[in-house]
């Protein structure tokens, strides 16, 4: 939750805590950022008890935060600054590192080997070095400047007609599919494009994911593949395939785009759909809802479950939910739009 707007109704006092509160998520929301570029842990929650307050001042400090974040929180009352951040944000080699993981498959591990034992300073350095990536980095180094580059709506549409084509080619009349992801959120322009194939009538889907990328292929509208560790054999009773890769529109000036295509068993789409909309963190607190419930919450359903110490146990089959809707009420929970599932 953003911190409420302050009304004017509770005087100056409101103001000062409100605009304080705002500068004070924002210093530990880049200090959480730093932490992770560092691989060192987050004060449990410390962003998330800031936001669930309007005013942060003492209450928010006896509420059993732990000694450090007090003390960054003392800190930021004083000056105006916690020191630990203005020290992080000043450490060289942190910001080459987030500048590394910004490349999709380089973690904080590699980033710091790469850094540590290689010398590098930059992404563009490590576009020159490409002995130094295994196959999905080195795609994404490649087209790192394209990546970061947000696709617009209107070219969500083109790149998703074009696979809505290739699909109606090879299998006429046999699939639904929708566009999920930032873009079913509404967003003004994507990361990548999230495309979500369902068969009209069930069936397990077998190698029509491959057929579908060769044919993509071969139009030469995708240009590279990503490999997925987790599609390889026994994935998941086999009620999904997943294919991650790089597409691009004709025309000179278009761009290399991410472009994710799942195909699943139709059974019970509202599952998958609600899942690949997201976003991320939408998805997290409405897990962690389901499972204070009692209930998994997955993109093939709402299961409920038994947990024994960390084992999980299912102890029932999934509730039936034929839209997304239904799984909001499963779990009582009153709806939320797509454009409404930023956090
Ligand atoms: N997702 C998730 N947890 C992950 C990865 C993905 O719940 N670790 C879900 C929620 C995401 C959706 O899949 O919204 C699509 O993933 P993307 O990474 O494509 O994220 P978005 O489409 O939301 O944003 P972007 O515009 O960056 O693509
Ligand atoms: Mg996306
Ligand atoms: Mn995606």
């Amino acid at each position: 939750k953003k911190p409420k707007q302050d009304d004017g109704s509770a005087g100056a006092g409101a103001a000062v805590g409100g605009r304080l509160n705002a500068a004070l998520i924002d210093q530990f929301e880049r200090l959480e950022k730093w932490y992770e570029a560092e691989r060192t842990e987050v004060p449990p929650n410390a962003t998330h008890s800031v936001r669930r307050r309007d005013r942060p001042e003492l209450k928010w400090l006896q509420d059993g935060r732990s000694k450090k974040t007090r003390d960054k929180f003392v800190d930021f009352i004083r000056s105006g600054q916690i020191s630990r951040l203005t020290n992080l944000e000043n450490d060289p080699k942190l910001s080459v590192v987030q500048k590394l993981t910004a490349v999709d498959w380089i973690g904080n591990v590699t980033a710091h080997h790469l850094y540590n034992v290689h010398g590098i300073r930059s992404v563009e350095e490590l576009a020159r070095r490409p002995e130094l990536l295994n196959l999905n980095q080195r795609i994404c180094v490649k087209y790192h400047n394209e990546f970061s580059q947000k696709i617009p709506r209107a070219e969500g549409d083109q790149i998703v007609a074009t696979v809505r084509d290739a699909v109606e080619r090879l299998y006429p009349n046999t699939y639904d599919l929708t566009c999920a992801g930032s873009y079913r959120r509404g967003k003004p322009a994507c990361g990548d494009v999230d495309i979500i194939l369902f068969p009209k009538d069930d069936s397990l889907p077998g190698d029509e994911l491959t057929r579908i990328k060769n044919e993509l292929h071969s139009s030469g509208f995708l240009t590279d593949d990503l490999t997925d560790r987790h599609t390889h054999k026994g994935a998941r009773k086999h009620t999904s395939r997943s294919y991650m890769g790089v597409c691009r529109l004709p025309g000179p000036d278009s761009l290399h785009r991410r472009i994710d295509i799942k195909l699943y068993e139709r059974r019970e789409p509202a599952f998958a759909i609600l899942y690949f909309t997201g976003s991320k963190h939408f998805n997290m607190s409405m897990r962690l809802y389901a499972h204070k419930l009692g209930h998994s919450l997955s993109d093939h359903g709402l299961v409920p479950v038994s947990r024994v110490g960390r084992e999980k146990h299912e102890v029932g089959p999934s509730k039936v939910c034929l839209t997304e809707k239904d799984i909001f009420d499963k779990l009582g929970l009153d709806y939320r739009a797509p454009k409404d599932r930023e956090v």
